[in-house]
Formats: C-alpha cells, structure tokens, sequence
C-alpha cells in the first residue's frame, strides 16, 4: 500500500518533469500563439514622433500582449528594463509579449531613426504593484 502511494508520487512527479522540459522545449513561435489566448492586448499605434496611447499602465506579474502597428514608417520600440527591444514595420503588426518583473515608471523610446523629432519619440509605462 505504502509503495503504490510513493509510485504515484514518483510518477506524478517525473511527469511534471517531463511537461516542464516539453514547454520548455517549445519553440517561441508557439509560445506567443498560447500566450495570446488569455493575456490582455494593448494596441499601440506609431507616427513621426509619437506613440499612441503615449501613457500605459501595466500590473507587474501579470502577461500582456503589445500590439505595435506603424501608421507611417518603421520605428523602434525599446525599452531596456521591460527588456523590449523589437521593430514596428510599417506595413504589419507587431506583437510583443511582456511580463514588467518590477513595479516603476519606464520609457520605451523608438530607436530607429524616423527623422528630426525622433529623439523625443517616447511612451511612458508606469507598472504597479
Ligand atoms: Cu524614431
């Protein structure tokens, strides 16, 4: 009796182990199209120079999705603390999933030069706890 319960116990967890490796081993493709079934979508829209909405909140620990789209030109996206750091094409959407770690206020900036206001592109993340 004792020994059935420690193999269920065994077993139980070597398959926990087993789906732990089987995620992780999935490619992020996959990942992102999971991802996208629960998590709530913020669309973002870019323009010479500005962002729009210019001011998110977001809730640390909890998993949204981005969704960057261009009305002009390609701009950058970046923001080293929330490590973000992708493109918005000019001709598609962008989707970035971030989980914010840390609660605090954050700038994304476009780093990809789109022209004499580009230095001021910016949009402010505030993350609550
Ligand atoms: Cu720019």
């Amino acid at each position: 009796m004792k020994k059935t319960t420690i193999n269920k116990i065994v077993g139980t967890i070597v398959l926990a182990g087993v789906c732990e490796i089987g995620l992780l081993g999935v490619p992020a493709m996959i990942d992102l199209t999971r991802a996208s079934d629960n998590p709530k979508v913020i669309e973002i829209t870019a323009k010479k120079f500005e962002f729009s909405p210019s001011e998110i909140t977001l809730k640390k620990g909890e998993p949204i999705i981005l969704r960057l789209s261009s009305s002009d030109r390609v701009h950058g996206f970046m923001s080293k603390p929330l490590k973000i750091d992708t493109d918005i094409p000019a001709d598609k959407t962008a989707d970035v999933p971030v989980t914010p770690d840390a609660a605090g206020n954050f700038t994304v900036i476009c780093d990809h030069y789109c022209g004499t206001g580009h230095g001021n592109m910016k949009m402010k993340v505030t993350v609550v706890e």
